[in-house]
């Protein structure tokens, strides 16, 4: 499986691509406020590039529940001194976080290669049209209703079959307007629009997602199904963090979304070694 993010290119099975996340925001749920500066955020992204990321996460716009919904003007203010900071030093692949086709074309300009994009479940094609314009990498995310409206009252009569079936359907829209399957990840979302049995269901049945014969993107980081699972705030998050990456990897997901580049690298490295010499 290939998949192509405009110029770069990464061939499946590979070992796990570790997508850092890189929030310049105030209010992100764990890390809002200690990278909101250009500086900081341009610190942070290297720091994660030296612990092993492949990719770095920009994102000007938290999706936590309930959020305040940012400004275009306001959103490419954050992004685009980092995106333009980094185009220049980081060997690491940019990705935007963002769900505004004209804030993914602006950070394509500065030197984005992929558009994480959690508002795939919209009707406008534009985020598409997009895509195939520029052969940009592309993450689906599957999102019940809206970051603002999404944990009111999620609800699925079959969580896995749903998300499965939006994959299907998005995957055939993007198609039609001229998107190469090659530019597409699929990840199913955790907490977006998922209740904690939602979640785990998701977890456990990850490989489901593999008929799809995309790349599947993860992030668990520190995420408050984690707090309601545990009892524990995000701070405090890591080992129930690593747990899912580890269950990630050990079926099949491709890339891995996480706030710990570091320890993650550590967990996923290790397993990849076990599993090459059929460990499991
Ligand atoms: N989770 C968050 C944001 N973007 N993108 C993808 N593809 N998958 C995810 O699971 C995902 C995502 C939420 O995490 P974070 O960016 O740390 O929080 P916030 O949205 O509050 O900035």
């Amino acid at each position: 499986m290939i998949w192509q993010a405009g110029r770069h290119r990464w061939e499946f099975p590979r070992p796990t691509l570790l997508m850092g996340v890189v929030n310049v925001t105030p209010d992100s749920f764990y890390d809002g406020g200690r990278y909101a500066t250009p500086e900081a955020a341009v610190a942070h992204a290297l720091e994660l590039e030296r612990e092993g990321a492949d990719i770095l996460d920009i994102g000007g716009e938290s999706t936590r529940p309930g959020a305040e919904p940012v400004g275009e003007a306001e959103e490419l203010r954050r992004v685009l001194p980092v995106l333009e900071a980094l185009a220049g030093r980081a060997r690491a692949v940019l990705s935007i976080d963002t769900q505004k086709p004209a804030v993914a074309r602006a950070a394509l300009a500065a030197g984005a290669s992929i558009v994480n994009d959690i508002a795939a479940n919209r009707e406008d094609p534009e985020m598409a049209r997009l895509l195939a314009e520029t052969g940009a990498g592309y993450v689906c995310l599957h999102m019940q209703g809206t970051p603002q409206t999404m944990q009111a009252a999620p609800h699925y009569t079959d969580v896995t079959a749903e998300v499965g079936a939006f994959f299907e359907r998005q995957l055939a829209r993007l198609a039609a307007v001229g998107v190469r399957a090659e530019q597409v990840v699929l990840d199913p979302g955790l907490g977006f629009g998922k209740d904690l049995e939602h979640n785990l269901r998701l977890l456990a049945t990850l490989e489901s997602f593999r008929r799809h014969q995309r790349p599947i993107l993860l992030g668990a980081s520190r995420k408050s199904f984690l707090g309601r699972l545990l009892g524990v705030p995000a701070a405090e998050r890591l080992a129930g963090s690593l747990a899912c990456a580890a269950w990630a990897v050990l079926r099949g997901v491709e890339i891995v979304r996480t706030h710990d580049v570091a320890a993650t690298r550590q967990v996923v490295r290790t397993l990849e070694a076990l599993k090459s010499r059929g460990g499991c």
